[in-house]
């Protein structure tokens, strides 16, 4: 499926179209934007980017809400999904902390997802993995 999305852009070849490679060169990989609904020959278009909403309490602990839009899976074979860490310097990142609060669909091809992300940790990096 990925490399004939790559393919309906015009973009061709195996150093093109490797999914970890930046063709456009807006410092997106071609697979995040696979994942994301961007254009991998458009530097002006990275797809969707994440948001952080709002703080949700629930009981005694804080979240973090964070929303992102991700193509269907594993229909599509990509996962898209946050991750953290609470340290950039060993940049130990883990899926450990967040849980999907529900999705809803977009289109036929992506879907909008919410997620809770709890604070517990005094400081949490928060990135989306696409992989
Ligand atoms: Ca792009």
């Amino acid at each position: 499926m990925f490399a004939l999305w790559m393919k309906s852009f015009g973009v061709y070849g195996e150093t093109d179209t490797d999914p970890y490679g930046d063709v456009d060169g807006d410092t997106f990989a071609s697979l995040y934007e696979y994942g994301v609904g961007g254009n991998p020959a458009d530097p002006e278009n990275s797809g969707v980017a994440p948001k952080m909403t709002r703080i949700v309490q629930d009981g005694e602990t804080n979240y973090i809400e964070y929303v992102h839009v991700r193509r269907y899976s594993p229909a599509n074979s990509v996962s898209v999904h946050p991750e953290t860490t609470s340290n950039l310097i060993t940049a130990d990142w883990t899926n450990a902390h967040y849980e999907v609060v529900s999705s809803a669909p977009i289109d036929n091809e992506f879907e909008i997802v919410t997620n809770r992300i709890d604070t517990i940790d005094p400081v949490r990096m928060i990135r989306l993995k696409v992989e």
